[in-house]
């Protein structure tokens, strides 16, 4: 067997390319970049949740050695940059000036030789704070007594932070309600946790006072969106920036925002005409940067004739300080209105209001299509919810309630156009894998000695790749995605995205596309991307959103390749166009396999002095710009079976089983390490990760003592399943799969927890996380630990 036949050309569990370098220790991640001349920035940030700033005193800062410079808001109004626009069309302090609004907002900026000595010089700023009331409970500052927040925003009266938004039908939801025979009614939070990625965030930035080029260095998960952003805050032509993300410790969502710190650095390099670097520490990312969920729900759920009717759903979506919420810019809520779920209902409804609090801003889509996971998390609840209050088993009321296979494409009384599914086929591949009915008498045998098993079902649709330009942009960017194929002469590729990996592995699945188009080996296929003078303009990689756009782009380059080397390979063959066929990695004649031509010799021809297809420029390369025509809908089935020990209250996950359905997989080994990592976070968010506050706006988990996140001995061996339903428009039938398995596992986690306390205690509901000390109090009858 050749070396090449070892290996799979195209799609198949190619290990991953990237790895090489990773397991080594030889990423190059942004605290490794070193530039000449290099100074270090840090950050001064507020103690207080809410406090009026009297004044700053920057002279003793100033004074230490090795300082170079100390910015305060005062100094950035001069240069207009004061206030930075966030991605939700509010403005955002890059430093603040008037008031500060949550506990670790920035405050002032230390430039400094090296990093020590800027950590120093913060503790010498004195700034004067009048502490004011602050206001961390999204609910209660709707009162009308509560602090005004964001006084800043002329004509801001009260703490809302848009008008209420609305999908559905309302006046049909409650003609559902009025028909049905069983309504159930819950209160649901998803508190707010943190996407917390190995590194933190940081940005070298490099303004060249000689040739106005800034150069910028930094993890972030969108460069092209950023470096616009940039050319309107510093006035600088696009073409003078450029962005360069190496290697990223993962991102998460966290790294799709603006952050202040960002600007500063920016400010701080052009003031002082070096490069100025500027990393966060953990407890800066933990406490500063975008925070995830925080949504309030009030919600209702009606069913007729044993099947699911209705939805109401209200929703108190806490913004923290400023409204900095990752989404396209027509969706208020993201695509929180997803939450009709998988299931064909007759009617549905759903209002967001956004608040004000003293908290960091955020509200970014941690491993989530803008607030899908909120939406999946309260469906799934309700439909379990349902299920007790009727007395059914929950798989029974999810099976009659589906959306059938020939109804797709589907859609949703919210709006949505579902592309493809089978639902019940993927529901029973798990139930299979589970041994539901198994596991229900294992769990009466237990029950009956005492012992608290739970299993736990829950099925999620989401819809990802964001998308179609009639429906989507972000600050009126639309989202679509280039690509850009070069084939070299010696017949080795460079592909480059806009897409930016985090870790997913885009360098061997892109790579492994143009293999499967091309038949090119993919250790041949360079994939470029993260540099935005190296990479065709596009919106980054967060929503799932790289395999549904950048992978269907680079399929579609891939394909205009593809027919270039069509007319090449009929001249060399003497042939017309309409007589060839083609193979993985070369055109044929039909009816004469022997007779044909390798896409290697067709691009020796394409560079060669010999003749062309009339019209041919010579070489091999094309270019393309995708609007995807609607977002894929990945879904899956998940069961959680956990253990609770009734002594100390503490939830163990004994098995997790999770059946995903994305279409086709380019890399299915990359995919169930997508699957892994996301069931981790899953299980982290289920149990233990939360970000709380006291009342006077502390934040309460600022370090990893405290923001507990899962270790293996928290995480099963997963079991997984597949099922493939392929995308009906995307060129290569797949779908997006990074974020599912955060998106369907913690509904299952709460929905065995729930199971396995109903009967002997009564408990049905129960908000995460389910630390032991929660657990404990709802086995005692209590809402919260004491
Ligand atoms: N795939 C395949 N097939 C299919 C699909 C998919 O193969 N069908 C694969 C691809 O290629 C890649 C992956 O898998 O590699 C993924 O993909 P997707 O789904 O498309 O996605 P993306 O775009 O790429 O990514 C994103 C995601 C997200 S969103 C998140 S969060 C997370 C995930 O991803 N992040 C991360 N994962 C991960 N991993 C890692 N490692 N790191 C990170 O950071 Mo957001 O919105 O941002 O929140």
């Amino acid at each position: 067997m050749s070396a090449i036949e070892d290996r799979p050309i195209g799609f198949g569990r190619l290990k991953r390319k990237e790895d090489a370098r990773f397991i080594r220790g030889q990423g190059n991640y942004l605290d490794d970049i070193r530039l000449p001349g290099m100074v270090h920035m840090a950050i001064l940030r507020s103690p207080f949740a809410h406090a009026r700033i009297n004044s700053i005193d920057t002279s003793a800062a100033l004074a230490l050695p090795g300082v170079a410079a100390v910015i305060t808001a005062k100094d950035l109004e001069t240069l207009g940059l004061a206030w930075m626009p966030t991605i939700s069309y509010d403005t955002q302090a890059v430093l603040a000036g008037d008031k500060v609004r949550f506990q670790g907002q920035e405050v002032a900026a230390v430039i400094a030789t090296d990093e020590y000595i800027a950590r120093d010089a913060l503790q010498l700023i004195d700034v004067d704070y009048e502490p004011l009331d602050a206001v961390v409970n999204a609910r209660k500052a709707l009162d009308a007594d509560a602090p005004l927040i964001r006084d800043d925003k002329e004509g801001q009266i009260d703490n809302l932070a848009s008008p209420t938004w609305e999908a559905g039908d309302e006046d049909a939801t409650d003609k559902a309600f009025a028909e049905a025979d069983t309504v159930v009614a819950r209160d649901i939070i998803y508190p707010r946790c943190h996407p917390a990625p190995l590194e933190t965030c940081g940005m070298i930035a490099d303004f060249n006072p000689e040739t106005g080029q800034l150069d910028i260095y930094n993890g972030n998960q969108a460069p092209h969106a950023h470096r616009t952003v940039y050319a309107h805050v510093a006035g600088l032509a696009e073409h003078m920036i450029r962005i360069r993300c190496g290697d990223i410790g993962g991102g998460f969502g966290n790294k799709v925002p603006v952050y202040p710190g960002y600007v500063c650095a920016i400010a701080g390099s052009i003031v002082a005409g070096v490069p100025v670097k500027w990393i966060e520490d953990r407890s800066e990312n933990l406490m500063s940067t975008g925070f995830a969920r925080d949504y309030i729900m009030k919600s209702e759920i009606c069913a007729k004739d044993g099947k699911i009717t209705g939805l109401r759903v209200d929703v108190i979506a806490d913004h923290g300080a400023f409204d900095s919420t990752a989404q396209p810019t027509k969706f208020p809520a993201g695509f929180f209105h997803i939450v009709c779920g998988s299931y064909d209902l007759q009617a549905s409804h759903v209002k967001v209001k956004a608040v004000y609090t003293n908290k960091a801003p955020g509200g970014v889509a941690y491993r989530c299509s803008f607030r899908i996971t909120e939406a999946v998390y309260l469906v799934e609840r309700m439909v379990d919810a349902l299920a007790l209050e009727m007395k059914v088993d929950p798989i029974d009321l999810r099976m009659r309630s589906f959306i059938k296979e020939d109804q797709f494409p589907y859609e949703t009384t919210t709006g949505w156009t579902y592309d493809s599914g089978d639902y019940h086929k993927t529901m029973r591949v798990a139930m299979d894998i589970a041994g539901y009915e198994d596991l229900r008498r294992e769990q009466a045998e237990k029950r009956a000695r005492g012992e608290l098993m739970g299993i736990g079902v829950s099925f999620f649709t989401e819809g990802v790749g964001a998308g179609p330009r009639k429906h989507m942009d972000i600050l009126g960017l639309s989202m679509n995605d280039g690509a850009d194929l070069r084939i070299h002469p010696s017949g080795k590729a460079v592909v480059s995205l806009s897409a930016q990996t985090q870790g997913q592995g885009h360098e061997t699945t892109f790579a492994q596309i143009v293999a499967e188009e091309l038949g090119i080996p993919p250790e041949d296929v360079e994939v470029r991307h993260g540099d935005t003078d190296k990479s065709p303009y596009g919106l980054g990689t967060y929503g799932s959103r790289s395999t549904p756009v950048s992978g269907a782009a680079v399929a579609v380059v891939s394909r205009k390749v593809r027919d270039k080397a069509r007319a090449i390979a009929a001249t060399i063959l003497e042939t017309r166009l309409e007589d060839l066929a083609w193979e993985k990695g070369r055109w044929y004649v039909k009816g004469d396999r022997e007779q044909g031509v390798s896409i290697f010799d067709i691009t020796k021809r394409a560079y060669s002095g010999e003749a062309l297809p009339e019209g041919f420029e010579g070489g091999l390369d094309a270019q393309v710009i995708y609007d995807p025509p609607n977002l894929t809908y990945p879904y899956g089935a998940y069961i959680a079976v956990v253990d609770v020990d009734p002594e100390t209250a503490h939830v163990k996950v004994r098995r997790f089983i999770a059946v995903d359905d994305c279409g086709v997989r380019i890399n299915p080994m990359i995919v169930e390490g997508q699957i892994h990592g996301g069931l981790a976070e899953g299980i982290g968010i289920a149990l233990m990760e939360v970000i709380t506050f006291d009342a006077e706006g502390n934040c309460l988990n600022g370090s990893f003592m405290d923001y507990l996140i899962p270790t293996a001995l928290e995480v099963p061996d997963f079991e997984l399943g597949e099922t493939v339903t392929p995308c009906p428009h995307h060129p290569l039938g797949a779908k997006g799969v990074g974020e599912s398995p955060n998106v369907g596992s913690p509904p299952a986690i709460v929905n065995a927890v729930i199971d396995a306390l109903y009967e002997s205690h009564g408990v049905d509901h129960l908000d995460m996380p389910m630390t032991p000390a929660r657990v404990w109090a709802a086995m005692q009858g209590n809402a919260e630990p004491p």
